[in-house]
């Protein structure tokens, strides 16, 4: 899958509630896709942001229940997971995505999904908003996250 065919999203999120529940692994990109969601939600005029960090992308789907539970309009879901030697690659990478997908269903409350599953480190730095990135995966995740509680309300 490309990034080519992305939208370009503007959006007003003004008096929304946004969660970002973001993992711990892989320092660098984390902090590239933080900036990003951070960013884009400025961008759309959130200023009711909440950032809840877990150890690992296994733990986003709890972390993003709750915060839905909890009263946020929006969640945004940040990970990084990459592929080690071992198939836990895909038990981590299915129980995030699935996970995250579940919360959306069942709480109605969008997930803007921002979780990275990369063969190696430098997939992973070409998607995180970085200089030098050509992609910027936290800020798509939480524009993503806005314009679709934007859409829900327009039923
Ligand atoms: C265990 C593990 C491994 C090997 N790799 C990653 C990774 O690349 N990215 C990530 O977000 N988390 C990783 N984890 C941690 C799991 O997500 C989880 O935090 C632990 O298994 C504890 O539940």
């Amino acid at each position: 899958m490309s990034g080519a065919g992305a939208p370009s999203i503007t959006v007003d999120g003004t008096g929304l509630r946004v969660v970002v529940v973001a993992a711990s692994w892989h320092t660098e990109v984390m902090d590239g896709l933080l900036a990003g969601a951070r960013r884009a939600l400025a961008e759309a005029h959130v200023t009711d942001v909440r950032e809840l960090r877990v150890p690992g992308s296994f733990e986003l789907p709890v972390a993003a229940a709750r915060a839905a539970a909890a009263g946020a309009d929006a969640v945004v879901a940040l990970g990084v997971v990459i592929r080690g030697g071992t198939p836990h690659f895909e038990y981590v990478c299915s129980a995030a995505t699935d996970g995250l997908s579940q919360v959306a269903l069942t709480t109605g409350v969008p997930v803007g999904f921002g979780l990275l599953t990369c063969d190696d480190e430098q997939q992973a730095l070409d998607r995180a908003g970085l200089p030098g990135s050509s992609e910027d995966k936290g800020a798509e995740a939480a524009e993503a996250a806005v314009a679709t509680v934007v859409a829900l309300r327009g039923l």
